[in-house]
């Protein structure tokens, strides 16, 4: 590459990084090489980060609104769809839970909270992370007749095999508790990404239920498209995210609770088998 006077993202400059890419160099070699030859680090990073258009895409589960139906029909319960955009592809579901089921997962977590972790940096780690200020507990895949109940309806609802899911997570948010905004795919530059992405590939969606009702705050917001759920007992939001980039536009996060407990079960979608 000559010296860079006229610095532009162009579609050669793009080609080239997927030729290199292709041919085995790293991200840190190509920004090395870049930069040496007279990119401005900042303008390299962008155009290494960039998504590649129609590549690099993953197929990402789905609910079948094909028919424009106001309910789905999903093992014999009625599900309402309240609301959809497609893109980003959001969905909030009145009644996907019953008011038992959710007394009954609540029940079951309760006594196996921990305060929340996130996925450290360390390969298989996790660590306490202060933009959550909840407790939480993962349930084993299908590890009860009520966890199994639940993922099968989610895995028809979702058009997603049950075993590219992680297992169910729960989250109790105390009066105050938030959970600042985030996206929910790992980010492949960070350490110990590779190992995380071992175990079933990306996550390329999130389905968050609400399982009580708080008396105010706690709404799950998306900051980009400026939408807030509200948190209702047995209802859920659904969105996908199909790269795992800002483009996704699936930033999200958890408002404080002002009044009450929150409590939500979250179930992520991997792109493969989750082991
Ligand atoms: O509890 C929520 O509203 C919430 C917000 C953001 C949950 C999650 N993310 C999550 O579990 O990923
Ligand atoms: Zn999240």
């Amino acid at each position: 590459m000559s010296s860079q006077q006229n610095q532009a993202i162009s579609p050669e400059l793009r080609t080239w990084i997927q030729e290199q890419l292709a041919l085995g160099f790293s991200r840190e070699q190509l920004l090395a090489s870049m930069v040496s030859s007279g990119w401005q680090q900042r303008l390299a990073l962008q155009a290494l980060d960039e998504p590649v258009v129609g590549a690099d895409v993953s197929p990402v589960p789905a609910l079948d609104l094909s028919g424009g139906q106001p309910t789905l029909w999903i093992d014999g319960r009625e599900v309402k769809v309240l609301l959809t955009i497609s893109q980003p592809c959001v969905v909030v579901l009145g009644g996907l839970l019953s008011d038992e089921e959710c007394d009954a997962m609540v029940a079951a977590a309760s006594a196996r909270l921990s305060r929340s972790e996130t996925v450290a940096t360390t390969p298989g780690g996790s660590e306490i992370n202060p933009a959550r200020t909840s407790d939480g507990m993962f349930f084993e895949r299908g590890e009860s007749d009520l966890i199994r109940q639940i993922e099968s309806r989610l895995a028809k609802l979702l058009n997603w095999p049950i075993d590219r899911g992680e297992g169910l997570q729960v989250l109790r948010y105390r009066p105050g508790a938030e959970y600042l905004p985030h996206y929910d795919y790992f980010d492949p530059a960070m350490d110990g990404a590779a190992d995380i992405l071992k175990r079933g590939g990306q996550r390329v969606a999130t389905l968050v239920m609400y399982l009580n009702t708080p008396q105010a705050g706690g709404a799950t917001i998306f900051p980009d498209i400026k939408l807030d759920v509200s948190p209702i007992k047995g209802n859920a939001v659904f969105f996908s995210y199909d790269r795992p980039h800002p483009q996704t536009q699936s930033l999200h996060g958890g408002a404080p609770v002002r009044e009450g407990e929150k409590w939500v079960a979250t179930k992520w979608l991997r792109a493969g088998v989750f082991v």
